[in-house]
């Protein structure tokens, strides 16, 4: 590892630069979602995309205490027992790392090297979050609230424990868990047991694992995943928007088999259902299109209904006559807000928020006598 890594930018790599050991040493230890796992409405727990920045804590769930305190009028200590008395709520809310989609950008940004499958869905059940910091009575002038994990590591040369901070209002919506269970199970060590932020429609960074104290502020939080590292930025000096909600994104699931080392799907002609997911942490997807020849062309995919779960993904799907050749498949979500799939990368230094639309490459063979 070269010195300016270990502070100052992050790294763009250099043209043709190939991937390097640590990225696959990164991308070896945080999994995607296997894009057949599409098929499950709720991703069984270990096929759940992982993003782990430093160690997997070790936490006992019985000397296990969370604290909220900072510009409260009453701090708040509470152990799993008591979380778990309070309000019980499930939500099933799609999270999507915000590098998803990274390794695909030119010049590509030296981190996690995601292609379009860091996403997954599960069923998220704890306590909400708004009531308890009512009960422990936020003081005026209080603006962001931080969230801090058991978590702790160096990060371009800055040590610290794993922290976000959440504007006061987006920590207020209704929304917002503290979770203990996944898919009706304790949280896993992976995904932030004995308990984790749940925020839904926002990218992953925002979702704390290994939560252990929560405080009220009432200045900007400078951390360094707030200040430093989740930022829009195009050059590195530029201070950059934040990093929020989750741009719209739909994917296919790959039809056919693949080939071991290209992926290249294989299938034979006729009728074939196309299906996939999309999301949005903007507002409800509304539309998915579908295109077979690479985008040539775009046809309007049919979306299973919404089901009063509006923080999950949606399935779509589309009946397509598949003729012998080659074709390029590609869906693209566009949400309630408008906000739709670009054609071209949006490109910035942390990688983040690359929504362009996923291709799936599949040669179909002919049928004996078609
Ligand atoms: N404490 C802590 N929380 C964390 C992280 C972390 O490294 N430490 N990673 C974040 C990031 S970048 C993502 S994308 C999500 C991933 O959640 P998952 O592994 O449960 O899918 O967790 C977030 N919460
Ligand atoms: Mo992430």
């Amino acid at each position: 590892m070269g010195t300016d890594q270990l502070s100052g930018p992050a790294r763009v790599a250099g043209p043709g630069e190939a991937i390097s050991f640590e990225e696959l040493a990164l991308a070896a230890r945080n999994h995607a979602l296997p894009l057949e796992a599409l098929r499950y409405d709720v991703t069984p727990v270990g096929l759940h995309y992982l993003l782990i920045h430093y160690d997997i804590p070790e936490l006992d769930p019985d000397s296990f205490r969370l604290v909220i305190g900072g510009r409260v009028r009453q701090p708040v200590r509470l152990d799993l027992a008591g979380l778990r008395a309070r309000p019980r709520v499930t939500h099933r809310v799609t999270l999507e790392c915000a590098g998803n989609g990274r390794a695909l950008l030119e010049p590509r940004p030296v981190s996690q090297p995601w292609l379009t499958e860091a996403v997954g869905t599960a069923e998220w059940t704890g306590t909400p979050l708004a009531p308890l910091l009512r009960e422990a009575g936020i003081v005026d002038g209080a603006v962001e609230v931080v969230f801090t994990g058991a978590d702790h590591g160096i990060e371009r040369g800055a040590e610290q424990d794993y922290q976000r901070s959440l504007p006061l209002a987006d920590a207020l919506a209704e929304a917002v868990l503290l979770a203990y269970e996944m898919n009706g199970a304790p949280l896993p060590p992976q995904h932030g047991a004995p308990l984790r932020l749940v925020v839904p429609g926002w990218y992953g960074m925002a979702q704390v694992k290994w939560l252990r104290a929560i405080e009220v502020v009432d200045a900007p939080f400078q951390g360094f995943q707030n200040a430093v590292a989740y930022r829009f930025r195009e050059r590195p000096e530029e201070p950059g928007e934040p990093v929020t909600r989750m741009a719209p994104r739909a994917l296919v699931r790959p039809p056919g088999f693949p080939d071991f080392m290209s992926r290249v799907r294989s299938m034979t002609a006729g009728a074939c259902r196309l299906d996939g997911r999309a999301w949005s942490g903007y507002g409800p997807v509304t539309r998915v299109e579908v295109t077979t020849d690479g985008g040539a062309s775009w046809a309007p995919a049919r979306l299973d209904p919404a089901d009063g779960r509006p923080w999950a993904w949606r399935r779509w799907w589309y009946d397509w006559d598949a003729a012998p050749g080659r074709h390029t498949l590609s869906a693209r979500a566009t949400d309630a807000t408008g906000r739709t799939q670009p054609l071209t990368p949006p490109w910035n230094r942390g990688g983040f928020a690359n929504n362009l639309v996923q291709r799936v490459d599949v040669i179909v063979t002919g049928p004996a006598g078609r």
